[in-house]
Order: structure tokens, then C-alpha cells, then sequence
């Protein structure tokens, strides 16, 4: 493209080593170490003081709720505090006493700041005030928020189309935040809405909703007590979801059983000292995982159409392995199901999913003799191709066995963002909801579009391709989350002009539009006050309980605007006047915003009151056995593909995954502590048999290369470390690894990119 800005910026990044250290992978997750890790950062980034007094209000009644996952709380929270080691780095990193101020932005330029990595971007501080980046600039300069708000309502007004707005929201906004946001952007014309969900759960979203009739799972946390068995597939909540382990402890205390089904043997799925209890400090932990399913990368429809059949041959003799009365109330394509799994052979699957068979048979013998059964997932089950599928597949063994709708089962995809869930209920999503829209009619008076407007991955083409002009960012770092690193770079600095509403400094302020903005918000953790009264938003959990957050500690700067309230005068500059809805009033109300929810949202009355102690859960049709709004008023079994993988001899299927050390493109440290890798980023995990086949040692530098459509994709220097990994497979972190996704795969119906199945192959780097 000839006209973008002439700026020099590296999109990438350095590719340098940091200095790497192995040690061997943690036996146990949590326990001590967890909660000196944890203090070491809140410390080090806030002061001990100010630490301690913050952490005693996270996820309690009157506190804050933790801005890191939507694990729920549970009712009554752990005197030691109810709080995980990432939630801590997480509160670390939004309350740190580090400030980006027009001093910092005055002595880098964009393009300086483009050749450090994430994580130092990222360590520079909280924004304390607006800034702009002129389009014939390289250095960031101060700019008042009424100047800001008139700048963006100028370029939107520019627009040949609604259309050409994209507006993106991550997972961290409050309801009242989100509802603000949607409702201004149907205002203003467009559902291009993508939002991080479209990275995420969106498969379990599309494969839920089509097969239960709502896009969310069914279990409460007291399920977790009651269940006899707990599947956890394509997740690590050692990790990603800490607090999650107490609920798998709890339920195996009460004797249930845990399966896990995952490529890598997870720390904390193994054994889990929980740091909030005297006895799990000191003792040497609970075992989680009764059985590990070693599965290979993306063969989980596989491996468990190989359990349904082998289910099938058990019900068959014993009559009653299957939920019979379930399946003829509730049920429709039972018979298609049981046809389907004879169209594959038992060695086929077997082979395909690479799993022992002993140990398929003892899963096998578990789930014939159970029906309290919940199946969790996330991240390794929504990205892929038939990312879809692998949910559906899921949803037909917990149909089976009568397992949805009743105390101990049920369907729980483990949510990533801590209101992820939340920004979905209240209308962020580039669908259209045709009841949502009347209600929208209704309540203020205007017409919402009915064309269904873009997701990520079409957002970033249309940028590309110049069909959309504007981007607004209401969190997130959308350059680096996003897939296909460079092209999303183009596709932004295609833009005219880029927004973004953040609390830290991160690498889509450095890639940007030909003008851009960042405009400073306050973190959920701190106080939010108007006229001297504090306020307090709503949040929902991965359970789809609502409830209220309430922050605490003094703003880092004065000069910080709540989201609703930039929102409100974004919206207020933009009508001047000139539209139904009074969006400055809304913006600075949040009582307001809250009936308009009322009004607007179902499920939601009497939010004011009800959103009080532990919250309110909102209507779930799977709970109540109700599935009118589906065929035939019936919940769908569903006929899935195995998944096609046309891996040529020498190519790898890479999985890109988290480290214990960061908070999706938020990196916190360097140290993967339960995978064993310490000061290091740069890594591939390989199978020993793999690197002798190619004559790779330990800390061999290699280069992946994935090669879609002709086009060659290349990460650049990694760190060869041998793992117990399958075979053929590969791991490395996001974002460094994310230039090898091509933007346009991604898994049929809900246009999730494929990140967990990457084709690449691997390059010897001659040191
Ligand atoms: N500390 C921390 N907490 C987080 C986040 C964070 O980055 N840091 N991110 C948040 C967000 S937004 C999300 S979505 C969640 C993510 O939570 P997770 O989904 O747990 O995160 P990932 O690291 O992507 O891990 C995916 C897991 O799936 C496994 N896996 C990969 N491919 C397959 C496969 O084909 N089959 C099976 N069975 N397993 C597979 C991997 O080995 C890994 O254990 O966590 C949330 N919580
Ligand atoms: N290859 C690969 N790519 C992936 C994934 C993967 O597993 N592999 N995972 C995907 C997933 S699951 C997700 S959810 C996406 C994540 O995509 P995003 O949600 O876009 O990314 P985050 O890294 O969570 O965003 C962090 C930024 O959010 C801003 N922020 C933090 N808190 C707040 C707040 O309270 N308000 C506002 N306004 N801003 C705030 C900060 O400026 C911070 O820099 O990435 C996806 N990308
Ligand atoms: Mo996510």
C-alpha cells in the first residue's frame, strides 16, 4: 500500500533471546511457591502496603472482582482471601505505581518503542493522560479529551458509510460500559462489533446455541461438588483458571473423578496444593487427574466418538449405560449419532487420537457407571477448523448420558476475560438479534441495523482492503491478538484513524492508523467516583451470575475518564444533540444506564437490587430442561466430521498456548514456572523421537514456517526444548508465535482463527 504513513515500525518486534533456564516440569501446582510468586509482584509493582489492603477486598462482597479470569466466586469466599497467583499479577499489573505520561511519550517515538518486545511496552505503566498521534508524526503529544472527542466524531462523520467503522471490544468492559458502547455504535449505524470473544469461545458460542439453545454452559459452581465426574478438555487451569482447582479438589473430596484430555500433562492437573487452606500449604496436595488422556493435537472428535462407540457396545449388554428416558423426552438424532460412530473403526480412532487403549476403557467404564458428569473446556477445543464440532461432540456424549439439567452435570466452557461473558449478554456482538433490537426500538426510540456486521477476522480484511476506514478499540490489543500479525498491521495502518480506550500502554498504540488516539481509562481496581460518591458497575461470571464490582484505590491520575463516560461524550460529540438518546446524562449515570438494561435486556430486572452479596444468576434454558426455541422443540445431537489434517511427512501441527507468566498479550514475566522454562520466551516444546528424527538437540535454534495458500508465514528464532508432548506435535507461546496463523482459516461458523492447529515445519538456524 503506497499511502500509508511513512513510519518505520517493526510489527513484530525483537526476536532476541532473553537468557533461558530450564529446570523440570512442576510435579504440583499452587502451594507455596504460588503465593510468594504472587506477593513478589504485587510488591514489586505496587508497594506492600498497598498490596495488602487491595488484596483483602478482590472478589469479596463489597471489593472488586479479580481482572483477571470469570471464574466465579464462590458464596462464601476463603478467609486467606479469595484470590489466585495470576489474579494477583494481574491486579499488579492494572494498579502498579508506574505512569506513561507525555514525559515518557516525548522521549520515545512510535517507531523506537516498535522495537521493544510486549512485555517491556507493557511494563512502562498506566496512561494517565489523552494523547494523540498526528499522521505526520512519530512522537505521541498531549491532547485535551473535548479535542479527542471532536477528532473522532470528525472522522466518523467522514465516513461513506456507517460500514466503515469497526468496533472492537475486549472482554475486560463492565455491562454497563458494554451496553453503552453497543448501543451507540447500532446509533450510529453498524453492527461491526468484532470483539475478543470472536478469538475465544465463539465455538462454544455457535456449537451450544445451535445444540442447547443458548450459548453458555449450564453448570453452577455447586456442581462441581456434587459431580461424579469432571472432564477437563483443551484447558490448563493451573494456569489460566487457578481458582478453578479448589472446585476440582472440593469434588474430589466428595469422591468424584477426574479425566483430563490434553496434548501436555499440565501441572495442575496432576496435583494442586490450594493456598488457601493451612492443610494444602503444608501437605504434599491432592492428586486432580485420576486418568490423563495424552490426546493429540486436534483429534478430541476422535478420541471421543471411540468412547461413544465403545459406550454404545456397554448399553447394548447392560441397557442402562445410556440415559434412555433423557434421550426419548429431550432428545432428536439419537440413531444418527450411534450410525455415525460405526462409519469409523475402532483401530482407525484409535490411531487418529493416539491415546492408550487401557486407558480409553477405564474412562470408558466411568462414564457407563455415572450420569453426574460435566465436561469443562476452552481454548484447545474452540481453535481450530471444526473448533465447532469438537463442542458438538462434547454435547452429544453429555446428551447420552442424561447429563444436562440436574445437580453434579453439564456443559461449563471456562471463560477467559473477567466479563467476557457479560459484554456478550448486554449486546456487544456483530449478529443480529432481531429481539434486541426491538427492545432497542422500544426503550430509545431509534432503529438499530439489521445487517450483520463483522467479526475479527473480517474487520481486519476489510481494514486491509480499505473497506472500513476507522477503528475503536474499547480495551484490548487487538495487533497482537489478532492472527497474522503482519497483515493485521497493514490493516490498521490502513486506517485513517485508530482508537484505542486502554489502561496500559501495549503494541496496538505503537501499530496504528495514519492518526491515532489513546484515551485513558480507569481499571476496575480503582475508585470510580461522581460528585465524591463512589460507584460501583456489574459483571458476569462463566456461570452467568451477575454481580457488582466496586473499586478502591485512588486513579492513577486525576485526568482518567470511566469507560461509560467516554463513551457517553464519544457518542454526545458525534449526535450533537441531534438523537433520541441523551448520551452524556447516560454516560455519567450508571444508575441510568442500569434500568435502560433493565428495560432493554432480558433476564436483567431488578438489576439495581439484586446485583447486591453474591449476585443473581440469569435465565439458563438448559438448566430448566427447556428447549422450546430449538427443532422441534428438542435438543440436537449432531453428526461430526473427524477433522481433516493434510499434514505432509516433515510438517508439525503447532498448538500456541499461554505461559504461566502472562495474561493473554499482557506479559508479566518470563518464567513458565510449571512447564519448567524460566527467562525465556522463545521456546518450542518437541517430542524427544521428533528431535532425534531430525537431528535437533536441546536448545537447537529453529525458525516455524506454516505455509497456507502459497504463502510462507515465518516466526524466527526458537529454543528446541524436548517435552512430553505427542508426537507430530508442537507448543509455543502467544503472541510471539501469532505471525504464523493465516487470517483467513479459521473454524467453520464461528470464524475463530486457528491458532491451536497451525501446519508449520521447522528450520535449523546454523549457529
Ligand atoms: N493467567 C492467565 N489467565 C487467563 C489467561 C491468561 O492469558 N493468563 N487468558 C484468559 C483467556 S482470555 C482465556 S480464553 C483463557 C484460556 O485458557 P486456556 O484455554 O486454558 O489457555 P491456553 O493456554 O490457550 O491453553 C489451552 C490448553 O489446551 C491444550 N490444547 C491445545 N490444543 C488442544 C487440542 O487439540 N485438544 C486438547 N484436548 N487440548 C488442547 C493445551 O495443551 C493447553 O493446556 O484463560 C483466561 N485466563
Ligand atoms: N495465537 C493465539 N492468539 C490468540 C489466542 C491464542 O490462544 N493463541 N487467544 C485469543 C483469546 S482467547 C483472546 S480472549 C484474545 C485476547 O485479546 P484482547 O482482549 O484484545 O487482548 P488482551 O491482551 O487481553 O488486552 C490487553 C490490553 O487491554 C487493556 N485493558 C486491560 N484492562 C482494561 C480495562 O479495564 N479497560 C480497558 N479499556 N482496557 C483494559 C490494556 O491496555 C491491555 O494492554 O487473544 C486471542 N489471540
Ligand atoms: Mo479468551
Amino acid at each position: 500500500m503506497s499511502d500509508i504513513t511513512k513510519r518505520n515500525i517493526s510489527v513484530v518486534g525483537p526476536t532476541e533471546f532473553t537468557g533461558i533456564k530450564l529446570k523440570d516440569p512442576a510435579e504440583y501446582a499452587a502451594g507455596i511457591p504460588a503465593v510468594k510468586v504472587a506477593l513478589q509482584h504485587a510488591f514489586k509493582e505496587m508497594g506492600v502496603v498497598k498490596s495488602l489492603h487491595t488484596l483483602s477486598y478482590m472478589n469479596q462482597k463489597d471489593g472488586f472482582d479479580c481482572p483477571g479470569c470469570a471464574w466465579p466466586d464462590p458464596e462464601k469466599p476463603s478467609k486467606l482471601g479469595e484470590y489466585c497467583e495470576n489474579g494477583v499479577k494481574a491486579l499488579a499489573e492494572e494498579a502498579t505505581n508506574k505512569k506513561v505520561g507525555k514525559g515518557f511519550f516525548a522521549k520515545y517515538s512510535v517507531e523506537e518503542l516498535s522495537n521493544w518486545s510486549d512485555y517491556q511496552i507493557g511494563k512502562s505503566g498506566r496512561l494517565t493522560e489523552p494523547m494523540i498521534l498526528k499522521a505526520d508524526s512519530v512522537y505521541y503529544e498531549p491532547i485535551s479529551w473535548g479535542d479527542a472527542y471532536q477528532l473522532i466524531a470528525k472522522e466518523l462523520h467522514k465516513l461513506d458509510t456507517p460500514n466503515e467503522g469497526v468496533f472492537y471490544t475486549s472482554g475486560r468492559s463492565s455491562n454497563e460500559a458494554a451496553f453503552l458502547y453497543g448501543l451507540f455504535v447500532r446509533a450510529f449505524g453498524t453492527n461491526n462489533m468484532p470483539d475478543c470473544s470472536n478469538m475465544c469461545h465463539e465455538s462454544s458460542g455457535v456449537a451450544l446455541s445451535e445444540t442447547l439453545g443458548i450459548g453458555k454452559g449450564s453448570v453452577k459452581l455447586e456442581d462441581f461438588d456434587q459431580a461424579e465426574v469432571i472432564i477437563v478438555m483443551g484447558q490448563n487451569p493451573g494456569t489460566n483458571h487457578p481458582r478453578m482447582l479448589s472446585a476440582l479438589q472440593k469434588c474430589k473430596e466428595n469422591g468424584g473423578q477426574i479425566i483430563s484430555i490434553n496434548p501436555l500433562e499440565e501441572a495442575g492437573l496432576i496435583r494442586f496444593k490450594n493456598p488457601q487452606e493451612v492443610k494444602g500449604v503444608l501437605s504434599s496436595g491432592t492428586s486432580i487427574t485420576d486418568i490423563h488422556l495424552q490426546v493429540k493435537i486436534n483429534q478430541d472428535v476422535s478420541l471421543l466418538k471411540l468412547i461413544i462407540k465403545k459406550l454404545k457396545v456397554l448399553d447394548q449388554e447392560r441397557g442402562n449405560v445410556f440415559d434412555h428416558k433423557f434421550i426419548d423426552t429431550y432428545t432428536q438424532g439419537y440413531e444418527d449419532v450411534l450410525k455415525d460412530v460405526e462409519k469409523h473403526s475402532q483401530e482407525d480412532l484409535l490411531a487418529l487420537c493416539g491415546v492408550e487403549e487401557d486407558k480409553i476403557d477405564d474412562v470408558v467404564e466411568l462414564l457407563a457407571n455415572n450420569d453426574k458428569i460435566i465436561i469443562c473446556w476452552a481454548m484447545g477445543l474452540t481453535q481450530h477448523k471444526n473448533g465447532v464440532d469438537n463442542i458438538k461432540e462434547c454435547v452429544n456424549l453429555l446428551l447420552l448420558k442424561g447429563s444436562l439439567g440436574k445437580p453434579g452435570a453439564g456443559t461449563c466452557p471456562v471463560r477467559g476475560h473477567s466479563n467476557v461473558q457479560g459484554d456478550r449478554t448486554v449486546g456487544i456482538m456483530h449478529h443480529v438479534s432481531p429481539a434486541l433490537n426491538e427492545s432497542i426500538q422500544k426503550t430509545f426510540g431509534f432503529n438499530p441495523p439489521d445487517k450483520e456486521g463483522l467479526d475479527t477476522v473480517h474487520a481486519i480484511e476489510a481494514m486491509y482492503e480499505g473497506k472500513a476506514k476507522v477503528f475503536i478499540a474499547l480495551g484490548g490489543n487487538f495487533l497482537s491478538a489478532a492472527a497474522d500479525t503482519e497483515y493485521t498491521a497493514q490493516a490498521l495502518q490502513n486506517c485513517n484513524l485508530t482508537v484505542n480506550i486502554s489502561t496500559k500502554l501495549n503494541r496496538t498504540h505503537v501499530v496504528t492508523g495514519k492518526t491515532a488516539l489513546i484515551l485513558p481509562t480507569l481499571g476496575r481496581s480503582e475508585l470510580d467516583e461522581k460528585n465524591s460518591k463512589p460507584r460501583f458497575f456489574t459483571v458476569e461470571n462463566s456461570m452467568g451470575k451477575v454481580h457488582r464490582s466496586k473499586g478502591l484505590l485512588k486513579p492513577v491520575s486525576d485526568t482518567l475518564k470511566s469507560e461509560p463516560e467516554i463513551i457517553g461524550r464519544i457518542a454526545d460529540t458525534y449526535f450533537k444533540g441531534n438523537h433520541p438518546v441523551d448520551w452524556k446524562n447516560l454516560g455519567e449515570d450508571y444508575e441510568l444506564i442500569r434500568k435502560k438494561i433493565e428495560l432493554t435486556i432480558k433476564g436483567f430486572k431488578d438489576l439495581n437490587q439484586k446485583s447486591q452479596g453474591s449476585g443473581f444468576y440469569l435465565p439458563n434454558n438448559v438448566r430448566d430442561l427447556d428447549f422450546s426455541k430449538l427443532p422441534n422443540q428438542k435438543a440436537q445431537f449432531s453428526i461430526c466430521d473427524l477433522p481433516k489434517h493434510l499434514v505432509k511427512e516433515n510438517e508439525f501441527i503447532l498448538m500456541t498456548i499461554r505461559s504461566h507468566d502472562q495474561f493473554n498479550t499482557t506479559i508479566y514475566g518470563l518464567d513458565d514456572r510449571y512447564r519448567g522454562i524460566y527467562n525465556e520466551r522463545r521456546i518450542v516444546l518437541m517430542n524427544k523421537k521428533d528431535m532425534n528424527k531430525y537431528a535437533l538437540k536441546k536448545l537447537d535454534v529453529v525458525n516455524l514456517i506454516s505455509c497456507y495458500d502459497n504463502k510462507e508465514r515465518k516466526a524466527f528464532n526458537f529454543l528446541v526444548i524436548p517435552y512430553n508432548i505427542p508426537q507430530g506435535n508442537l507448543a509455543s507461546y502467544f503472541p510471539e508465535t501469532n505471525v504464523l496463523v493465516p487470517y483467513n482459516h479459521f473454524a467453520d461458523k464461528s470464524h475463530t482463527p486457528i491458532s491451536k492447529s497451525i501446519v508449520v515445519t521447522v528450520e535449523k538456524v546454523n549457529s
